[in-house]
């Protein structure tokens, strides 16, 4: 189809959606820009794009709390004799699934990181205590070492946004892959979805842009797919991929235990949880519908049920999702074939666009709705779906704010207490005088300082101690 025609097609296309504002400037677009607009135009979601207008721009269906909802079971942290059996049982089959290369690391990291106020891709935030080690540098250790201690491949997918994949690729080029094999590092990018103005026009970033933005970690179920990634796995013969975000330095990222027991129920998509804090901690909620595990956010629960207790004084809705997760590679590539749809979140956001005289305008109040997709809202899609609790201080301490509450400092405060632990199941007492940073190459849990025991360096009181 030659440009003119393809123009009038879209035309046509906008016409019948109201949306011709997004040709308002086409005139003075040159050929090249005039082809991406109009591929832009033609790739969104027309047979959708009127019922999220309706439902989650002009109003706010947020999200309908279920009738009758129970709380979730989970398999403890602590190994209780009741579970022993069960666990010893369970590690040894993700042991043996991680050996035999069945398990892939797979982190989302598409998101903007605005909060953090940092100029870069979120995993190039320097994080460690002592060598500065940034985020990206903490999973690729980790990955190389327990890929080592298997003597077995981990591939790591990497899911970026227009937003950041560029810099990111170029970051882990420019650190040669932070040792691991190049080959075994596989990026690509998410969906974007368009941003609209509270009346439900679509808005320009430029001239010849549609203003869009990353379509939510949910979208990484059919970015996987859609990018090939899975069809990557399946050559390599990858079963489970484990799923963690950027932002989790804490994050255990190929746990046997977690893969095993995965692997053992048949479940298609799997979650960590933490037991939450308060009632009305600012994290999902674990929760039953229909026999199925579904995911309610904070902002969503009632209060009723966030504050509602057992006679034994725990919180009936006790447990937090912390977007750990272990997904099947069947699961992913079933609802991709059969072709799904996540529930839409809208964000009211503020979002630059071009005006009527085409003049780009940053403004300073929210104009408009950014929509997004959450990856648990796939877990109701999953027949069997089973969920661990984890202690946060050993697996939770995101790098979210710039200070404060889920800020760096506590991360390190949490990365250093957690070393703490380890050296002492070693025998090795550290006080608090002493700031301790260990490698994921010398250890990725106490049993491997354990086993190291006499390579650890001698610590003084006061001292700032690296061990690698
Ligand atoms: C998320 C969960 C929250 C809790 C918390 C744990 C939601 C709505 N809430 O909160 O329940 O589990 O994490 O830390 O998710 N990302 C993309 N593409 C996107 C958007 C995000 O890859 O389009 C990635 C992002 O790079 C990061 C992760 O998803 O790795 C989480 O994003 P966030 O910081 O927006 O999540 P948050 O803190 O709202």
């Amino acid at each position: 189809m030659n440009l003119q025609d393809r123009y009038l097609a879209v035309k046509e296309i906008l016409a019948k959606n109201n949306q011709l504002q997004l040709l308002k400037f086409y005139d003075t677009l040159a050929d090249e820009k005039k082809t991406d607009l109009l591929a832009a135009i033609e790739s969104l979601e027309w047979d959708n794009i009127n019922e999220w207008i309706e439902k989650y721009v002009k109003s706010d269906a947020s999200m309908i709390v279920p009738a009758d909802f129970d709380p979730a079971t989970y398999y403890p942290a602590e190994v209780t004799d009741e579970y022993a059996s069960v666990y010893e049982a369970a590690i040894a089959k993700g042991s043996d699934l991680i050996s035999n290369g069945k398990v892939a690391a797979f982190m989302v990291a598409g998101g903007q990181g605005t909060r953090l106020g940092f100029d870069g891709p979120k995993g190039s935030y320097p994080t460690s205590s002592i060598k500065n080690k940034t985020l990206f540098q903490l999973f690729a250790e980790q990955i190389l070492a327990v890929a080592k201690k298997y003597d077995t491949v981990i591939p790591w997918y990497i899911m970026t946004s227009p937003l950041n994949h560029q810099a990111t690729v170029e970051t882990f080029e420019g650190k040669d892959y932070f040792g691991l094999n190049k080959c075994d590092v596989v990026f690509f990018q998410q969906g974007t979805l368009p941003n609209f103005d509270f009346d439900g026009n679509i808005l320009l970033s430029s001239l010849g842009e549609i203003a869009s933005s990353p379509d939510g970690h949910g979208g990484s179920l059919k970015a996987l797919y859609k990018s090939g990634a899975i069809a990557d796995m399946q050559k390599r013969g990858i079963e489970q991929i484990s799923y963690f975000q950027v932002d989790n330095p804490l994050i255990n990222i190929v746990d046997p235990l977690f893969i095993g027991l995965h692997a053992i129920e048949n479940a298609q998509m799997s979650s960590k949880t933490l037991l939450k804090a308060y009632a009305k901690e600012k994290v999902g909620n674990f929760c039953l519908v229909d026999g199925r595990v579904n995911v309610i956010e904070y902002s969503d629960l009632p209060d009723e049920f966030a504050e509602q207790k057992t006679d034994d004084g725990k919180l009936v809705f006790e447990l937090g999702s912390i977007a750990i997760h272990i997904v099947s590679v069947g699961f992913v590539e079933k609802l991709n074939a059969k072709g799904f749809g996540l529930p839409i979140h809208r964000a009211v956001k503020k979002i630059p666009f071009v005006d009527d005289s085409g003049n780009v305008v940053k403004p300073t109040e929210a104009n408009g709705v950014k929509l997004e997709t959450f990856v648990f809202d796939a877990l109701p899609f999953a027949e069997k779906s089973i969920i661990l609790e984890t202690l946060r201080e050993d697996e939770f301490a995101p790098v979210k704010n710039a200070t404060g509450t889920d800020s760096a400092e506590v991360t390190r405060q949490m990365m250093d207490a957690k070393y703490k632990v380890w050296l002492k199941a070693a025998g090795v007492e550290v006080d608090d005088s002493c700031v301790v940073e260990i490698s994921p190459l010398f250890a990725v849990n106490a049993q491997d300082v354990v086993a190291k025991k006499d390579k650890l360096p001698e610590i003084k009181p006061g001292d700032k101690i690296y061990i690698s």
